[in-house]
């Protein structure tokens, strides 16, 4: 049966903005307070969709969450109705109206983790929302996450899913960013790859000494078991903690991984050799053939590596069995990394094609190609069993586009956010969107 790695991209929601709400994350740092564009961020992301939709591969949607969450702001004390909510928390709690304003559900690789059911013991796909707890803004994304995920892969004779871990620190759990899949075929048992950044239980592994590492090896382990993976099919490797202090506050940002190659920084990980010896043996014992690409520090810093974000980046399969990268145009302006990877394809080796792509929206908080989209390996039949609605297709590209057009404002400033109209705004927006992508009632204004 053929199968299939679909890519379902975060749609940008419409109060996206920079509020510098991510400590150890460089992007978001440093842009803090600048007026952001959400109608361009969002067309941005529907261009990349639709640009992967054009080059043949699958590629899905996924729904952006109700913002500014009113929810969160009442259970942080503050009363009265939506307006009155919002006006009293600009006036005594700034940062917390814009944490409860964030569209940081745009950045989908952190929804969830998912194995494909050629992995999980009961042969369903699985799905674990991610708890997302080092940052309170992000903190509050997985039950929506959790319903919009509910509604496009709802067939439980495929699907399943897990609510999120608990919402400690010492479970903290940041998705697919730090999970990667090798395989021979999406269709055939892998070998999965989790990546964290420090143990909360066990304090022989170092942890990074100035920012946060927010993936536990406790978590991950707890995400494997959920699924039903075997030991044979899953390696376990520790985050470079100095990395994580040089701003990768995700493994994404500093290696990727498709089917049988794992594209690296050489200081991405500890015990490297001994990781690729591991990942190598198992992927051999599941008939495939490991291809390591490293990326040597002599060409690209791990400083060049946080700016243009050149492993946040999609490695995609064509049909002759290469690969192509899809990098943000940061990597362009980069000399020592565009340098490097002018080298790449030229050396004709696996991965001989790259395509630039303009995601500065994003990418001004943080999040590159491989941050905005989630995949999911599927066979025939469980495609088939997805929601239709959240496949793209040039009339859904069509629809979302205008729905963009006619919703989203092209500035946004923290003043912006006070505004109760945006509220109002933003759920005209999502009930309509709710319709075009078939999704029912997802969302707090919806089912409360
Ligand atoms: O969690 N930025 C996100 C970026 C996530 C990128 N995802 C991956 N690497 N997979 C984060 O730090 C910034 C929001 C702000 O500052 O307004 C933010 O949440």
């Amino acid at each position: 049966m053929k199968s299939y790695e679909v890519n379902f991209d975060g749609l940008v929601g419409p109060t996206h903005n920079y509020g510098g709400l991510s400590y150890g994350n460089v992007a978001s740092q440093s842009n803090s307070q600048q007026a952001s564009n959400p109608k361009e961020a969002a067309l941005q992301g529907l261009a990349k969709m639709k640009a992967l939709m054009d080059m043949g591969f699958v590629q899905g949607v996924l729904a952006p969450q109700e913002r500014p969450d009113v929810a969160a702001l009442r259970s942080l004390g503050f009363a009265g109705t939506d307006a009155q909510v919002i006006e009293q928390a600009a006036k005594q709690a700034m940062p917390l109206l814009v944490a409860s304003c964030s569209a940081s559900s745009m950045w989908v690789a952190n929804a969830a983790t998912v194995s494909p059911s050629a992995d999980t013991a009961d042969g369903r796909v699985h799905f674990t929302a991610a708890n997302l707890n080092c940052k309170y803004h992000r903190s509050i994304e997985h039950p929506t996450t959790s319903r919009v995920l509910g509604a496009m892969f709802a067939d439980q004779q495929h699907f399943a899913h897990h609510a999120a871990l608990p919402a400690v620190a010492q479970f903290g759990d940041e998705g697919a960013a730090n999970h990667t899949r090798f395989c021979r075929d999406y269709g055939e048992a892998g070998v999965e790859f989790f990546v964290f950044g420090r143990s909360a239980f066990d304090n022989r592994y170092p942890a990074p000494q100035k920012y946060p590492a927010r993936q536990t090896l406790e978590a991950s382990q707890a995400v494997a078991r959920l699924h039903g993976l075997s030991d044979a099919g899953v390696v376990y490797a520790q985050q470079n903690p100095a990395v994580i202090d040089a701003g990768v506050f995700h493994n994404d940002v500093i290696a990727v991984g498709n089917g049988e190659a794992l594209f690296y920084h050489e200081d991405a990980f500890l015990h490297t050799e001994a990781m690729l010896k591991e990942l190598s043996d198992k992927l051999a014992a599941r008939g495939g053939q490991f291809k390591a690409i490293c990326v040597p520090r002599s060409q690209v810093t791990v400083e060049d590596a946080v700016r243009s974000y050149l492993f946040n980046s999609q490695l995609l399969s064509r049909a002759d069995g290469s690969m192509l990268l899809i990098v943000p145009q940061e990597c362009q302006n980069n000399e020592r990394v565009w340098n490097y990877l002018q080298g790449l394809t030229a050396a004709n080796g696996l991965i001989r094609e790259v395509k630039v792509f303009d995601l500065k929206q994003s990418m001004q908080n943080g999040g590159g190609p491989a941050c905005l989209r989630l995949r999911v390996a599927l066979n025939e039949t469980e495609l088939a069993a997805v929601n239709p609605g959240v496949i793209m297709t040039a009339p859904l590209y069509g629809s979302l586009t205008q729905w963009v057009q006619k919703h989203y404002r092209d500035r946004m400033s923290e003043t912006d956010l006070a505004d109760p109209q945006l509220l109002l705004e933003c759920r005209t927006a999502l009930d309509e969107l709710t319709q075009i992508l078939k999704l029912g009632a997802v969302y707090p204004f919806q089912i409360n």
